[in-house]
């Protein structure tokens, strides 16, 4: 008897802690659809190269403003957003700590020679034919999935006048 009454008062405190987070799920699925993410893909990358270049399109039909805050993929140990800029005459990236806003109504784009998402130390060369899973973190909008394709470097050209001077 004891052991029934435990059972279904274990039950019953499952119940209660299931339904709040079902709760923040659905409202995580009504707030993701202000955010959509297009044209994404990888760089190939060489043999030897340790850090992999991701670009994408993020757009928000949304009227708030969000922020990308993070990203994580299962191909590096670490995930940044960096950016580019000249410093000197010289090209340089560096990490945003604070993300990519992202304003209300706006169209970001990640692309090679502006900001792109850094897989640091990847664990495997990235190869042509791949995708590449990427989970991106938005301050409002969420946990956002993508799927990169990955592009051979011949089909992409010289926009970043094939250096790789990472870091
Ligand atoms: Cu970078």
């Amino acid at each position: 008897m004891t052991f029934r009454f435990n059972a279904a008062l274990a039950l019953a405190a499952l119940t209660c802690t299931a339904t709040p987070a079902l709760a923040r799920a659905e409202h995580h699925h009504a707030a993701h659809q202000a955010i959509a993410i297009t044209n994404s893909w990888a760089r190939e990358t060489a043999p030897a190269q340790v850090n992999g270049g991701g670009f994408l399109t993020i757009t928000n039909k949304s009227d708030a403003a969000d922020r990308l805050i993070s990203a994580a993929s299962p191909v590096a140990p670490t995930v940044q957003l960096h950016t580019m800029s000249m410093d000197g005459g010289v090209m340089r990236m560096r990490e945003l700590p604070d993300g990519i806003p992202v304003p209300a109504q706006s169209v970001i784009e990640l692309k090679p020679g502006s900001l792109h998402i850094m897989f640091i130390g990847v664990k495997a060369p990235l190869k042509p034919g791949q995708t590449v899973s990427l989970t991106l973190r938005f301050e409002k909008a969420g946990m956002v999935k993508v799927a990169m394709p990955v592009r051979a470097i011949a089909d992409i050209g010289q926009t970043m006048g094939g250096g790789h001077d990472h870091h």
